[in-house]
């Protein structure tokens, strides 16, 4: 069966590419969820986007996935990597293989940035490389046997 991996994106990534493009580039995204679809279209996987502003919404998400027949998530959680004990606990309650991605690098960043309530329970992190590491991922969902 086709892989089907979910990318999630938290608060304030909808306006990737609008404003502050000297930190997060001029990349929307729109943009990068076309990239991602087409890279896994030549792949023969499925993949799905859901953005929002709000922690619960995003907690809702995270659980639907589980009988859903997600095989992997990809999550930009955003300010939420940094405080969101409500996300990482329904990450770790679904139990599916997840990588969290950064555009910026985090780490060269104010240090409440350094701390993400995620990152241990995560296959892996990806943070600097802009819209590429949104697709490093993916590669690596779609080759990764985790499902
Ligand atoms: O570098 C990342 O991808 C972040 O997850 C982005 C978050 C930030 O809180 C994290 O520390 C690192 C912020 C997303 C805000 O996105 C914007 C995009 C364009 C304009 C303004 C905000």
């Amino acid at each position: 069966m086709a892989k089907c991996i979910l990318v999630l994106n938290g608060p304030n990534l909808n306006l990737l590419g609008a404003r502050e493009p000297q930190i997060y580039g001029s990349t929307s995204l729109p943009d990068i969820e076309r990239s991602l679809t087409a890279d896994a279209a030549a792949r023969a996987a499925r993949v799905s986007f859901f953005q929002s502003n709000h922690e619960g919404a995003l907690v809702d998400r995270v659980q639907a996935a589980r009988t859903d027949g997600v095989d992997f998530i990809i999550i930009n959680a955003g300010a939420l990597t940094h405080t969101s004990i409500g996300l990482r606990d329904a990450l770790a309650a679904v139990a599916i293989p997840f990588i969290e991605v950064h555009l910026s690098n985090v780490h060269r960043r104010e240090s409440f940035r350094h701390r993400s309530y995620l990152a241990d329970l995560a296959v892996g992190v990806i943070t600097g490389l802009g819209p590429a590491g949104y697709r490093c991922a993916l590669q690596y969902a779609l080759d990764s046997d985790q499902d």
